[in-house]
């Protein structure tokens, strides 16, 4: 006897989005997440949906506040040599992306959940994973009230994020592990102040990479490179848009607006994949499996590609004793995050500042930011990979 067909643990785009998709199929899960409903709610991080992620949240019905709030981008622009070079995201390859943050697919998804019953466990803590190997593996945990509990399960999704515990729980030397890093960090600002731009700017300067970007009419996100050892306390608001101006200065002349900061943090950035992303009958899906710098705004998008593979497999295996997806889950989703993989190293490593090149690398790197700006087939690739390539 199971208590529930799927346990998935962490209540993120991956956990909830899978949930949803397999209730769709008639399958039941559990949700176990280790923070409250509330701080989930607020957590600011990704912006940019692809054009798959959105077409998937309409089809499934969870789509309808993002095509009302959402903020449609057909191009955005490459800020170098003091200009801007607009890459035409829709005229090179009919798609676009929109703008969207995380948190409101989060909050969206979770309402989707309440309002059809289905379980959600917040602020749970302790929680292991037993039995992978079997064919009714079990989570122990604790819940809101601390009291232990026991969840028995067909299949254990890992949802839960870099820092989770599903991806540590496969014994050693069963996954093999690619990681990188990188010698600089994201500080990232939340302001209340209109945009200044009405697309996305990826800037390259000599004091290093600034990103404009947006969540609303009204409130601004702005990124700076940093160095990975700084503080956020050395950081105070006078100086974070000091360096931004001076950053996103452009020989014409650029206005950007100012505003109250609502939040400001410093984020590490590396590339990471396990693989395979399977072990018995724990799967691995989302940030449990691969990280990518946020340069290319791919991270939230494979979290929902890998969950879209996942949901078909699992619904074949439980509803159809099928395994055949099942054993090719890892695969497939590796297709998908090793293009994604490249494409963010790529677009990190031609727009920041790396304090260890020399003269030689930063001039092949405005070689290719100059080349990627004036030839379509140079932007055309640029343009595909971020508005997201077609599923399989
Ligand atoms: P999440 O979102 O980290 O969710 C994991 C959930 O698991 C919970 N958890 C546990 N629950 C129970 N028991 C445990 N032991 C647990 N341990 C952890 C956590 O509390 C959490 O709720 O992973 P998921 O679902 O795989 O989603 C991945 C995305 O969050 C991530 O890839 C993106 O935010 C990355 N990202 C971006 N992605 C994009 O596609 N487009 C973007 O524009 C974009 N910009 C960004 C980003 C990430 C950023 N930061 C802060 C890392 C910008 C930034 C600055
Ligand atoms: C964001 O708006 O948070 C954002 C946009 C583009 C990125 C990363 C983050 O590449």
């Amino acid at each position: 006897m199971t208590d529930t067909q799927v346990g998935i643990i962490g209540a993120g785009p991956a956990g909830l989005l899978l949930s949803y998709l397999l209730r769709l199929e008639g399958i039941d899960a559990v949700v176990l997440e280790a923070r409250s409903r509330e701080y989930v709610e607020k957590r600011v991080r990704a912006g940019v949906c692809e054009q798959p992620t959105v077409e998937l949240l309409r089809e499934i019905g969870v789509g309808s506040r993002l095509a009302v709030e959402g903020l449609p981008h057909h191009g955005l622009s490459l800020r170098f040599d003091g200009a801007d070079h607009r890459i035409a995201l829709t005229e090179l390859t009919g798609s676009s992306i929109t703008v969207y943050g995380q948190q409101e697919i989060v909050k969206d998804l979770i309402a989707a959940h309440v309002d059809k019953g289905m379980p959600i466990e917040f602020d749970v803590s302790d929680v292991e994973l037993h039995g992978l190997r079997t064919e009714s593996p079990w989570i122990t945990y604790r819940d809101a009230a601390g009291t232990a509990r026991e969840l028995r399960c067909a299949v254990i999704a890992g949802c839960d994020g870099f820092h989770g515990v599903s991806r540590p729980s496969i014994p050693d030397g069963e996954l093999t592990v690619f990681d990188h890093e990188y010698p600089f960090a994201w500080l990232g600002v939340l302001a209340r102040t209109p945009p200044s731009h009405e697309e996305l700017i990826y800037t390259r300067h000599d004091r290093g990479f600034a990103l404009h970007s947006m969540r609303s009419p009204e409130i601004t996100r702005l990124y700076l490179q940093v160095d990975p050892a700084e503080r956020i306390e050395d950081w105070s608001d006078d100086r974070i848009w000091s360096e931004l101006q001076l950053r996103l200065e452009t020989k014409e002349g650029f206005t950007l607006h100012e505003g109250p900061v609502l939040e400001k943090g410093i984020t590490p950035m590396r590339s990471f994949v396990v693989e395979p992303m399977q072990y018995g009958r724990l799967f691995l899906a989302g940030d449990a499996a691969h990280i990518v710098p946020p340069t290319g705004a791919k991270g939230m998008n494979l979290a929902v590609a890998d969950v879209r593979n996942l949901s078909r497999a699992l619904t074949a295996l439980l509803r159809h004793k099928d395994g055949e997806l099942a054993a090719s889950y890892s695969d497939r989703c590796l297709r998908r995050v090793w293009r994604a993989e490249h494409f963010s190293w790529y677009m990190t490593s031609m727009l920041h500042r790396d304090p260890n090149a020399d003269e030689f690398q930063n001039r092949l790197q405005l070689s290719q930011l100059r080349y990627t700006a004036s030839s379509s087939a140079a932007a055309t690739s640029l343009a595909e990979n971020y508005v997201g390539l077609p599923y399989e």
